[in-house]
């Protein structure tokens, strides 16, 4: 057995010139090294609305799953939205490495103490939504989770990479299913477009507000949480939206969005803030009703969670006793 002696402890200045150095050399900070408090409470915060935005996300296109138009669509369907009950569930791992148990985050979740993404604040109303957030949604899910590979904190960086793996199958169905309904008739094309225009500037609305009125960029830059802005991540997904939304044939719903050539980039509107920061206070179109969906289906799995412990409580006691018979 070793004994720490207080002089064989390292103090709080060397703790953190050994976090700065790792985080200096791009390297990864792991569950047991030592980080400061306003890391570990940053992680904490950006992982766990990101785990709540993959499990509230869940709800707008599983209204679609019992009305999808073939077998095929929903068997598509039905496995992208179990996939994302996956990656809220590694990313809820993720959160337990830093000492915060899920039941923790889903009262926090419930109660509003903790945000989950905006744009799933907004309806579904047609199958060709499907295929926008499949396209769009997942489109500026992968532009700003690609960089989240290369976060500095282990786990939610190893989480990220199956999770985008996941993404790009996501996006491309979604795409898929816009091109077939783009080339099916014209109430479908009809349908294809309204869809475009209700979420091109909430999808716009996901990188986070203007860097100059982002208060947590700098700061989790600095750690190498953030690998980018997100004004940078907002532009990188128009440049690369643009050619697509002309091969598929629809209009981006923004009259000032043109090519610039001097910047090698496209110049583009600015989103509402003023909705983007309703909808996360609570008022978007359907706040309350995704909450009180959640709510009804924690509390209605309560008896699981319940039989679950217990099972496994009572494997563990005849576990014990059957090493105990074997001794
Ligand atoms: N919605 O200082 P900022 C998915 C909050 S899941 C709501 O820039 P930060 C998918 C922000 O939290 C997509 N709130 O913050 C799933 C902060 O408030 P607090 C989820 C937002 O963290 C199923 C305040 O505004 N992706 O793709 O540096 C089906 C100031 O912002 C939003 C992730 O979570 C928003 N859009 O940057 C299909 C990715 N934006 O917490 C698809 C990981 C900002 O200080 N997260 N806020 O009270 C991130 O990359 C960063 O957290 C963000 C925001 C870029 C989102």
């Amino acid at each position: 057995m070793s004994t720490v002696t207080p002089e064989a402890a390292p103090d709080a200045e060397a703790l953190q010139a050994q976090f700065d150095d790792v985080i200096a050399r791009n390297e990864r900070i792991e569950p047991r090294d030592w980080m400061p408090d306003g890391y570990r409470a940053t992680l904490v915060r950006q992982i766990a609305q990101h785990a709540h935005s993959e499990i509230i996300g869940m709800q707008p296109e599983g209204n679609w799953i019992t009305r999808a138009p073939s077998l095929r669509r929903k068997a598509i369907l039905l496995a992208k939205v179990q996939d994302e009950a996956g990656h809220g569930l590694y990313l809820y791992s993720a959160t337990e490495t830093l000492g915060t148990s899920r039941d923790e985050l889903t009262e926090k979740l419930l109660s509003g103490a903790q945000k989950y993404s905006s744009i799933f604040n907004y309806p579904t109303l047609s199958y060709a939504d499907v295929g926008t957030i499949g396209w769009l949604v997942d489109g500026a899910a992968i532009c700003n989770q690609v960089p989240l590979c290369r976060t500095s904190y282990g786990p939610y960086g190893r989480a990220m990479i199956r999770i985008c793996k996941e993404e790009s199958f996501h996006q491309r169905q979604g795409y898929e299913l816009l091109m077939t309904m783009m080339q099916g008739t014209d109430a479908q094309r009809e349908m294809v477009q309204e869809s475009v225009d209700r979420f091109w500037w909430p999808a716009l609305m996901m990188f986070g507000p203007p860097d100059a009125d982002s208060p947590n960029t700098a700061r989790s830059m600095a750690w190498g949480i953030k690998r980018n802005t997100n004004d940078d991540l907002r532009q990188r997904f128009v440049d690369m939206t643009v050619p697509q939304a002309q091969v598929l044939g629809v209009t981006l719903p923004d009259p000032q969005l043109r090519w610039n050539e001097e910047r090698g980039a496209h110049d583009f509107g600015e989103p509402d803030w003023e909705e983007f920061m309703r909808v996360v206070k609570g008022n978007g179109p359907c706040n309350a009703q995704r909450v009180a969906h959640r709510r009804r289906a924690w509390e209605d799995g309560a008896w699981v969670r319940e039989a679950a412990t217990a099972y496994a409580a009572r494997s563990a006691v005849l576990g014990a006793s059957r090493e105990g018979e074997e001794r």
